[in-house]
């Protein structure tokens, strides 16, 4: 039997495999028959086919998808639908035209030239769709298959995963256009392949960004979270206890990751980047020999767990002790090290070159007790789940696994804020068995395990802790509490829809 990853993203004739039944489902049916009005309203022509894609909270393994190691997301049911009508090759004008169905986005209107280049001091919502485009055309060009000629495209987006909330909205939005893009050019490529260039493309937006998001969204499959590895990019299928539901809560930060690349996200992989090349030459290895080929954390484990062995442990966070110093590094402490100027070292990369000149100094030793750690909790969450324990043992061990990760995102990671750490603990103090950041991080949502038997009155406690004295400020609106603290579960992977 072909394995999940190597099938093609289904095409479906009808919304039920895709949202199940009852009000979902009804919700669902509204939401595609207002998008199809609305796109002959806007095009004067019906969509030639929709594909939707969703967003993803991760349980557990954050910030170390870049690194090379596994992490444990799962599908959510809010996600981002795609309208697309590709236009004949002599139609008039050669534009990719892309409305929202929310006001808040403005119609943005790109040429039709798949080499063009993202204007990334201009930040849009459309460059995501773009990020898509020329993702496909990269990869259809690599596997020699011949699209065409660029002809105009008119798209109509509905999402529902919220922005900079942490749930992967910019994924959901650039899977959910890649596949549109496909279907609409008449190719499906396995869902492996489109989850590697998802990846990829959406680094055209300027975030140096891992593969989880994008691996999720398309592979999901309702009712499991998955455990994700990568290199080859892979998804195997996790039962979550029965006992316990995900709750998600927004901590009404907002996190800019494209906006605030350069101190933040791409800031971090800059930082993991010298650590592991730092910690190859510390342990043997030429400079030069490092610098070409220690790309992330993962390279250079092998030496770290080596080090380790001859102080009859496996645990690399040791090697980690030993070769990096707990205080920062200046730029010119690393370049004594690596014998070569950090600029060279980045390949003068222009979103690392935007990190170097934004940064003081790099905390080589934190980011990677962080990874090191947070990569050993994925693996022991996974065998948690799998385990023998009963399941009150089992939510305990989970939660605790979901403390210590946020605990090391927020200290030695560094990509909590003050409104996490809030509703983070309103989580603990109300009977949660663990909670962390999810998502990158600097603002965005927080997941909550929490027993299944308390998550009515779990739910009530945060409207009235966190967020009562949010809608007395004026912060957000009273009705859209329910957008923003929510139980989830396990939903379904990208699919085209053709009705
Ligand atoms: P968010 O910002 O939550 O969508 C980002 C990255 C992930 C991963 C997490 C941190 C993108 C598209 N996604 O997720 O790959 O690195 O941060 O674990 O940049």
């Amino acid at each position: 039997m072909a394995k999940h990853e190597d099938l093609p993203v289904p095409v479906y004739s009808s919304l039920e495999l895709v949202y199940g039944e009852g009000s979902q489902l009804e919700e669902a049916q509204l939401r595609f028959d207002q998008l199809k009005s609305k796109f002959v309203e806007v095009f004067g022509h019906s969509p030639d086919v929709f594909a939707r894609s969703p967003g993803r909270v991760n349980l557990i393994g954050e910030h170390i998808d870049y690194e090379g190691y596994s992490v444990l997301p799962m599908a959510i049911r809010q996600d981002t639908i795609v309208a697309i009508r590709k236009h004949k090759e002599g139609e008039a004008e050669k534009l990719l035209k892309i409305a929202n169905v929310n006001d808040k986005y403005a119609t943005c209107t790109y040429p039709a030239d798949p080499n063009q280049e993202i204007d990334l001091k201009n930040h849009k919502w459309g460059h995501y769709f773009i990020c898509g485009y020329k993702g496909f055309y990269e990869y259809a060009k690599s596997k020699g298959v011949n699209v065409g000629k660029p002809v105009g495209l008119d798209v109509l987006v509905d999402g529902t995963v919220p922005t900079g909330s942490g749930l992967s909205s910019s994924a959901a939005l650039v899977c959910s256009a890649t596949i549109a893009i496909m279907a609409a050019f008449g190719v499906n490529f396995s869902k492996k392949e489109i989850a590697q260039v998802t990846c990829i493309c959406e680094q055209h937006i300027g975030t140096q960004s891992g593969g989880m998001d994008q691996a999720i969204s398309v592979m999901a499959k309702n009712g499991f979270a998955e455990l994700i590895d990568f290199n080859p990019v892979r998804a195997t299928d996790v039962q979550l206890p029965a006992g316990g539901t995900f709750v998600i809560a927004h901590s009404l930060a907002e996190s800019q990751k494209a906006v605030t690349a350069a101190t933040n996200y791409n800031n971090r992989v800059v930082e993991c980047r010298l650590a592991a090349i730092v910690l190859g030459i510390k342990q043997g290895m030429k400079p030069q020999e490092a610098i070409s080929k220690v790309k992330t954390l993962s390279d250079v484990e092998g030496l770290c767990v080596k080090f380790a062995g001859g102080q009859g442990s496996n645990d690399p966070v040791l090697a980690v002790k030993e070769f990096l110093k707990e205080e920062p590094y200046t730029a010119q402490e690393v370049e004594k090290i690596t014998q070569k100027d950090l600029p060279s070292i980045l390949c003068d990369n222009p979103t690392s070159l935007d990190v170097l000149n934004a940064a003081k100094h790099f905390k080589l030793h934190q980011r990677a007790a962080h990874v090191y750690s947070e990569a050993k909790r994925v693996y022991a969450f996974k065998d948690t789940v799998a385990s023998k324990l009963s399941e009150e043992e089992k939510l305990k061990k989970l939660g605790n696994l979901m403390n210590e990760s946020h605990h090391s995102c927020s200290v030695l990671y560094e990509c909590s804020c003050p409104e996490l750490e809030e509703i983070v603990k309103v989580c603990r103090d109300n009977g949660a068995m663990g909670a962390r950041l999810t998502g990158a991080g600097w603002g965005g949502c927080a997941v909550a395990l929490v027993k299944e038997s308390i998550v009515p009155q779990f739910i009530l406690n945060l409207k009235e802790q966190f967020y009562k004295s949010r809608i007395d400020k004026g912060v957000i609106n009273q009705n859209d509490l329910g957008l923003y603290v929510f139980a989830s579960k396990p939903s379904s992977g990208a699919a085209i829809l053709k009705f």
